[in-house]
């Protein structure tokens, strides 16, 4: 069983193309309370490097190609996001990391909670402090 799974996101096409369509405590399994994208990335530049307290995300590569690296502080997997009909489920205690952003990328991101940067734990060896306390 993997840490973060993916969600096959059913896609409605014809011959005019593809539709997904995202709701809340369906496809997307919680209330959705913040959407954000990151574009304009570069090949060589990563990002992420943090977990959170309590947050969860669903995150669509709606264009080109992106590596999450996720780690629970046990086991490290790694998937890459290349299609629009496919979302990672990020949930509970996990570090991540963005690595090889295509230059085309699109990612979106949709969130069970409001920005808040006080949920975030930014320093590695407080993640695994924290993963321990919760054990
Ligand atoms: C995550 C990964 C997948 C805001 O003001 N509002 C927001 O909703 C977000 C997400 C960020 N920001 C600000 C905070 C920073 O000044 O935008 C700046 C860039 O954010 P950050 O460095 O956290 O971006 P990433 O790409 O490293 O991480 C983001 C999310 O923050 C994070 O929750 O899981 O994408």
């Amino acid at each position: 069983m993997s840490i973060a799974p993916l969600i096959s996101l059913k896609k409605m096409g014809d011959e005019r193309g593809s539709l997904v369509s995202l709701e809340q405590n369906s496809n997307i399994p919680f209330d959705i309370k913040r959407i954000y994208y990151i574009f304009d990335t570069q090949s060589g530049l990563s990002r992420g490097f943090h977990a959170h307290y309590n947050l969860e995300q669903v995150a669509i590569c709606m264009k080109g190609s992106v590596t999450f690296l996720i780690d629970d502080g046990t086991t490290k997997e790694q998937v890459t996001l290349s299609s629009p009909d496919v979302g990672l489920h990020i949930q509970g205690l996990k570090w991540r990391e963005m690595h090889d952003f295509s230059e085309d990328c699109v990612l979106m991101v949709v969130a069970s909670e409001l920005y808040d940067e006080s949920d975030y734990i930014r320093d590695y060896a407080e993640f695994i402090d924290v993963v321990e306390r919760n054990a």
